[in-house]
């Protein structure tokens, strides 16, 4: 089947009604008898036979899904099922830039920004266009990283500011954070709420002379980055006084000149991008300007690097050896078998901090659907909840309930073999914690075992009987570990385009597109009808909770 055709056709209609789909339910229930200890204790090379690594000399990239709750016969349906609902062919048809994204009629081809083969939309290759910007972007960086764009008052810029939210603002903040080991001279700072209080605790430092805005908006109508950006002017006009300097101080990433150039940004100043990339997948475009600006183009073209490691080795292995193929299929595995309904994201990484908050958007506003690519409603559950914190920092907050809670909540830890800043061995105790933790998940601790340690520490039978219930963990929960050598921009990179391919896989097996967010339209719009009443105007029709809460606001 051609890539064309295979992304025409309606895909796995009746997914949950296939004899693949029945017999992963069968196994499913044999796993009411199997216990992951006993699975390890009988199989040595499990970890062998349940790891993936991309193998270069000194970029090490681990997958270890051996702790999951999977067997050969397990992994054998759950890949039958991704040939069933054909991936590989729905793969090629989003690398060679045909429109998936159905319902905006547009291509999704954030894999073409950091790849190096033609890619056609509408008969045009895309190539040309994505190496100009690039460019553009290598001049621009290297000017104001070494001194050479100067602010009003003849000043080398000092901090940058990306005015932007979700898509345009998540994935810079993420990697600015993640990298900063590889920081220069320049600050980066990010403002995205329209709550006005992160744009004055941001500003508060920063000096209007040595302060550059990027204005990070692709269609350039969000709400919340014009208000920013009008309010970062005005800021800014305050100490410069001179309108004409302010083409000094804002630079915008868009894909409408138009509104850029209305908002009174000169277009010179504008980096473009294109509408076949999605919002959360535009960290690799010009939207990674401030990352560019951070950590300097060769850095930014590493972190490119990284992400076309993945798309080829996505392209490239089989699936039985696919790190995104397996992953996704096991979190199906977990979705839809185990009724999981939420999945954790555990970087034992201080600087992964907002990688969760990241994948949030990437997996949650991707496979947040209830209806199929043909506009049916779905027949069995779609995306997760995903949510995380760095490890050990959530180890005394929220693992309690993944140790001994009643929902099964399954883990990725992520971790470096090296770190930045080993101080006083710490780095070590990290990697004990990141292995113990995926340990303890899989073991869990029996009855007995914990029955056998009371009685060691010489409690009394009476108090053993009491507590031992409470210090049992079932065990059995599952775990993949994600390990690499250090925390560089082409790791960073591998890392995130792991996860979005990922994502994709999993939109295929639910049918559903994963490329469009129409979820966040309504609240939006209901917000354009409220803000009128709350400046005094008419009341308008709502429920008596909202428009209770609107005159408590008024203070009527
Ligand atoms: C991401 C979403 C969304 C988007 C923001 C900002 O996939 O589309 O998070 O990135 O709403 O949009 P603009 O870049 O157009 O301001």
């Amino acid at each position: 089947m051609t890539a064309s055709s295979a992304s025409r056709q309606k895909t796995t209609p009746k997914l949950t009604q296939s004899p693949t789909w029945k017999a992963l339910k069968d196994e499913r229930a044999a796993w009411k008898n199997i216990h992951l200890r006993d699975l390890f204790a009988h199989d040595k090379k499990r970890n062998a036979r349940y790891s993936l690594a991309l193998d270069d000399a000194d970029e090490t990239f681990l997958l270890d899904y051996s702790k999951n709750l999977i067997r050969p016969q397990t992994l054998k349906l759950l890949l039958k099922l991704a040939k069933e609902a054909k991936v590989e062919a729905l793969r090629d048809a989003m690398f060679s830039g045909e429109k998936i994204n159905h319902t905006e009629g547009r291509a999704v081809l954030h894999t073409a920004l950091r790849g190096k083969t033609p890619v056609q939309v509408d008969g045009y290759d895309v190539m040309p266009d994505i190496g100009a910007v690039l460019e553009r972007m290598r001049v621009f960086a290297d000017r104001v990283r070494t001194g050479k764009w100067k602010g009003y008052s003849g000043k080398p810029i000092s901090d940058v500011v990306n005015i932007g939210i979700g898509g345009s603002d998540l994935g810079p903040a993420m990697a600015c954070l993640a990298l900063k080991p590889y920081g220069g001279n320049i600050r980066a700072h990010f403002v995205s709420n329209v709550d006005p209080s992160q744009l004055v605790d941001t500003l508060e430092d920063l000096d209007p002379a040595t302060t550059l805005f990027i204005v990070a908006s692709k269609t350039f109508t969000t709400q919340e980055t014009l208000l920013n950006a009008q309010a970062a002017r005005a800021w800014f006009l305050d100490t410069a006084k001179d309108p004409q300097q302010v083409a000094k101080h804002f630079v915008a990433v868009s894909t409408n000149a138009e509104a850029v150039a209305a908002f009174g940004i000169d277009t010179a100043n504008m980096f473009g991008f294109w509408d076949w990339v999605g919002g959360r997948y535009s960290l690799w475009s010009a939207i990674g300007l401030p990352i560019a600006l951070y950590i300097g183009m060769d850095a930014f073209e590493e972190l490119l690097a990284g992400g076309h490691d993945l798309d080829t080795h996505f392209k490239e292995a089989p699936l039985d050896q696919n790190m995104p193929v397996l992953m996704a299929l096991i979190g199906l595995w977990y979705t839809n078998f185990w009724d999981a309904q939420a999945y954790a994201v555990l970087p034992y990484e201080q600087r992964l901090a907002r990688f969760p908050a990241y994948l949030q958007q990437l997996d949650m506003e991707s496979s947040g659907k209830g209806i199929t690519r043909d506009g049916k409603p779905v027949t069995c559950a779609t995306g997760p909840v995903l949510f995380g914190e760095p490890g050990t920092n959530g180890q005394h907050a929220f693992y309690q309930l993944i140790h001994q809670g009643t929902a099964l909540i399954p883990c990725d830890f992520i971790a470096g073999r090296e770190s930045h800043n080993d101080v006083n061995g710490q780095h070590a105790v990290l990697l004990s914690n990141f292995l113990a933790q995926t340990e303890a998940l899989m073991r869990g601790k029996t009855l007995l075992e914990v029955q056998k340690e009371l009685t060691a520490e010489g409690r009394k039978p009476a108090e053993i009987k009491a507590l031992a219930p409470h210090k049992v963990f079932p065990g059995n929960r599952p775990t993949n570990s994600l390990l690499y050598r250090r925390l560089t921009p082409r790791t960073l990179g591998r890392l995130i385009a792991l996860y979005e391919h990922k994502v994709f896989v999993q939109g295929v097996l639910w049918n559903v597109n994963s490329y469009d967010q129409w979820g966040v339209e309504l609240g939006k719009q209901l917000a354009k009808v409220i803000l009128p009443e709350l400046h005094g105007g008419k009341p308008g029709n709502h429920d008596s909770s909202t428009l209770g809460l609107i005159q408590r606001i008024l203070g009527d």
